[in-house]
């Protein structure tokens, strides 16, 4: 086992991890004309561009007395995950910009998200994925999906046809778990890469520097879970137990170009994205 440089580590993403939509010529999602429900554009053609600097700003509670909600919102675009709040009492800490939300199927298929109604949800590119199976077959997924999302998109694709809404092919993260597995000296659980891995990924494959903040957690880590949930105390929420997010976060750090004060005093990584390395 040679662990592999930060060039290299990035350049195995590079070269093997890109977001992709559902395939929407294949198995049921053909059936159902899927193409027809579908936003026009991929993600890649809606911000063809690219950004020049991103932040991906993680759930943790470790985030609170930070001040860093300005330093977030300076960068070019902005990525938060499932139902991170961005109320005024949280904007010193994390800002208010939101360019991209990632969320997992739960939060289309529970009601008690609000996802019809929170503006949060609103006027931003989203994707939400599904845990499937790493064999998968997309019919067995789509009739048996972890959490029963599938009519909430096809409900909100028809309310909202100019929204970019995605839904994230199953391959695009067992192809990241692939590669954190590859680069991993122990056996990792055979379970989806977190919410926050995947963003991380996905940021990376648009935007030439990526600040992740809160992922490797800084001085202020906590057994608190979430910045926005007083009484949710589960030291697994940092650490890990069904993701592996010791190892996502080990991996992360290996391709850190930040330095260490950024790490224990911001809880930042800087990354270089896919367009800024030759591979
Ligand atoms: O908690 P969650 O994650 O929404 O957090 C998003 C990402 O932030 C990183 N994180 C979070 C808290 C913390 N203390 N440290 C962190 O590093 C992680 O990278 C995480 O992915 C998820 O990944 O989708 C997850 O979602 C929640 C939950 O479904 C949503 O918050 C909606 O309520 C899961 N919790 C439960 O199912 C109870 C969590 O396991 C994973």
């Amino acid at each position: 086992y040679m662990p592999l440089s930060k060039h290299d580590l990035l350049c195995e993403l590079k070269n093997r991890v890109w977001f992709k939509t559902l395939p929407s010529t294949e198995g049921p999602f053909k059936a159902l004309n899927y193409s027809q429900l579908e936003p026009k554009d991929t993600l890649y053609q809606l911000h063809h561009d690219g950004f020049k600097t991103c932040a991906a700003v993680m759930n943790s509670a470790a985030i609170l007395g930070s001040n860093l909600g300005e330093e977030i919102d300076s960068h070019d675009a902005v990525m938060r995950f499932n139902s991170a709040p961005l109320s005024e009492q949280y904007k010193a800490d994390i800002g208010a910009k939101t360019t991209l939300r990632l969320m997992n199927s739960q939060l289309l298929a529970n009601p008690s998200y609000n996802f019809f109604t929170d503006p949060i949800y609103r006027n931003i590119t989203m994707i939400v994925w599904d845990p499937a199976a790493y064999t998968g077959d997309m019919q067995e997924w789509y009739e048996n999906p972890d959490a029963n999302f599938f009519s909430s998109y096809e409900k909100r694709r028809k309310m909202f046809p100019q929204e970019n809404l995605y839904i994230t092919d199953p391959r695009f993260y067992w192809e990241l778990w692939d590669v954190l597995q590859e680069n991993t000296e122990a056996m990792i659980h055979p379970n989806p890469p977190s919410s926050g891995f995947q963003g991380i990924a996905i940021m990376l494959s648009l935007c030439n520097q990526l600040d992740v903040y809160e992922f490797l957690p800084s001085e202020r880590i906590s057994v608190k879970c979430h910045y926005y949930e007083k009484w949710n105390l589960n030291p697994a929420c940092t650490l890990g137990w069904w993701h592996d997010l010791r190892a996502e976060k080990y991996f992360v750090l290996r391709m850190n170009l930040g330095t260490k004060d950024d790490v224990t005093k911001k809880g930042k990584v800087t990354l270089d994205g896919y367009r800024a390395v030759d591979c």
